[in-house]
């Protein structure tokens, strides 16, 4: 085992990963930014390195300042966390040059899963389902015509090198075809410098389930089962679950989409912890998507289900060892429920709300684990990913676990700053949630039941109407942030009025 590891990130899972260190008996190294210099992971770590202004490109993505504050520091191996550095190729390739070892997957599986369409060339080798589409990029409009009237509208144009929905254009008729692939392709050179497109058939109101893979140096590998992250609002995941309700009642799809992951991980060459995407159908059919090559934020309920630690499994296979769990000895009891607390105004169409934690009082008591960066006084600041706390829980069955969340949401009280705490009740408490009944779709006809439901349709016809009257208030949103404003406020009302009264 290592003796020092430098943790190469910030906030809740700088301190998941300092924490793991500690109970591993090896030395950890924080970073921080100017803002950053106070922070609860600094607070926790044995030691600590600045690296320099807010910013991340020279903060938490230099890969030379955290390499030099390795040096530094006499650290042996670097933690990547998420975000930031940790599925950068080059990065992983600077630390073995640098004599640190990365904790994660070797450059090679980095780079080869970090392409969607060479990802999906992999799986399509590995004999893993993939969505109906192009093997690769398209070259011509002609060429994209020709094989989406083969697919059959709708389809999906989609980023070679994309990412978070970026680059991605439904098309729903061949009039379409030529300005979406246009569209597609600019967006895709502006955020990822590659203007590379393919196609994929379009998977109507898909459940986003994904499969958690552990392998070691020496070609040991097992999946831990998937977790349910179907909600999600704008590409971000909101509520995750272990197990989807869907695999409580057709336990072979855990094992079919298990082995799908392990075939591709397998090919890919991958050791440490990975996830594999996949969307699944009405029908329960599956189909691969893309490859996480990294420590994922939801990772805690998968640990609260099998009672394995990942982190601490990234850490021994990075020093070498073998995994000692067989397949067969993974065992998943009970469920578990995290929600994603976020510094973000539901009220404002989740605007970022940054500033100093006035008063906090965390929950806690039976079956639940909060993952925190943070503690009364802290200035959350502007500059990174505004989440403040991952809540997790576990019970028995979902049922439990969804009454002890809704219990520890209640414990939780974060003065000072705007939370999205009180946005997660409403959908613990919604139907169609409490059924299991989960699809990509899920939060859009959320909103829409809350407005159904809404005792004050008034209010909707008032802030309609201010939309459409004030001409700034309507031209600095798009339409569906206007429309997702629309439904927030209802859903504030509502839930303000109904909690003075109970
Ligand atoms: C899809 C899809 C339907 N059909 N691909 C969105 C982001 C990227 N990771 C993949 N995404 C999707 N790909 C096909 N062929 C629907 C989505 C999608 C989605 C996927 C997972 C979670 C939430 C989503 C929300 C909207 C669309």
């Amino acid at each position: 085992m290592f003796d020092k590891v430098l943790v190469a990130n910030r906030g809740e899972i700088a301190v998941r990963v300092i924490r793991a260190l500690r109970e591993a008996g090896v030395r950890s190294v924080a970073v921080y930014s100017d803002v950053d210099r106070a922070s609860l992971a600094v607070q926790l770590a044995d030691e600590a390195a600045h690296l320099g202004p807010a910013p991340a490109s020279e903060s938490y993505l230099s890969i030379e300042k955290i390499l030099a504050a390795a040096r530094q520091h006499g650290a042996d191996a670097i933690h990547p966390g998420y975000g930031f550095l940790s599925e950068n190729a080059e990065f992983a390739e600077a630390c073995e040059a640098a004599g640190i070892i990365f904790i994660g997957p070797p450059a090679t599986a980095i780079r080869g899963m970090g392409s969607k369409t060479a990802a999906r060339k992999v799986a399509i080798a590995a004999g893993a389902p993939v969505v109906p589409g192009t093997e690769s990029a398209v070259e011509t409009f002609a060429e994209a015509r020709q094989i989406a009237a083969s697919l059959g509208y709708p389809i999906l144009l989609k980023a070679s090198a994309g990412g978070g929905g970026k680059g991605m254009r439904r098309v729903d008729r061949e009039a379409d075809l030529e300005a979406a692939l246009r569209d597609a392709s600019s967006e895709a050179l502006r955020a990822f410098r590659n203007g590379e497109v393919y196609i994929e058939k379009v998977v109507v109101e898909p459940r986003h389930i994904e499969i958690q893979v552990l392998g070691d140096k020496h070609g040991n590998l097992i999946h831990l089962g998937e977790r349910e992250c179907s909600i999600q609002r704008r590409h971000q995941k909101v509520i995750e679950e272990c197990p989807s309700s869907l695999m409580r009642e057709y336990p072979a799809l855990r094992e079919a989409m298990g082995a799908a992951a392990l075939k591709i991980a397998r090919l890919a060459g991958y050791y440490n912890a990975g996830t594999m995407e996949f969307l699944v159908d009405r029908d329960r059919n599956f189909y691969f998507l893309e490859m996480n090559t990294r420590l994922q934020v939801e990772h805690p309920v998968t640990e609260l289900v099998t009672g394995l630690d990942l982190v601490q499994w990234q850490l021994k296979i990075a020093a070498g060892e073998k995994l000692t769990i067989r397949q067969n000895d993974v065992r998943w009891s009970g469920s578990a429920i995290e929600c994603r607390i976020y510094a973000e105004d539901p009220e404002q169409n989740f605007m970022p709300s940054p500033g100093r934690i006035t008063r906090l009082r965390e929950p806690s008591g039976p079956g639940v684990r909060l993952d925190s960066g943070v503690y009364e006084g802290w200035n959350v600041p502007m500059d990174y990913d505004p989440l403040l706390a991952k809540l997790a829980v576990w019970a028995p069955s979902r049922e439990l676990a969804t009454t002890r969340m809704i219990r520890a949401l209640g414990e939780y009280v974060i003065g000072g700053i705007r939370t999205n705490r009180e946005f997660f009740t409403g959908i613990l408490e919604d139907e169609e949630f409490r059924a299991g009944r989960l699809t990509t779709a899920f939060l859009d006809g959320y909103f829409e039941r809350r407005q159904l439901h809404a005792p004050d349709i008034e209010m909707e016809a008032v802030a309609g109407l201010v939309l459409a009257l004030v001409p700034r208030a309507a031209s600095t949103a798009t339409s569906s942030d206007a429309n997702h404003a629309r439904s927030a406020a209802s859903k504030w009302a509502i839930t303000g009025r109904t909690s003075e009264l109970r």
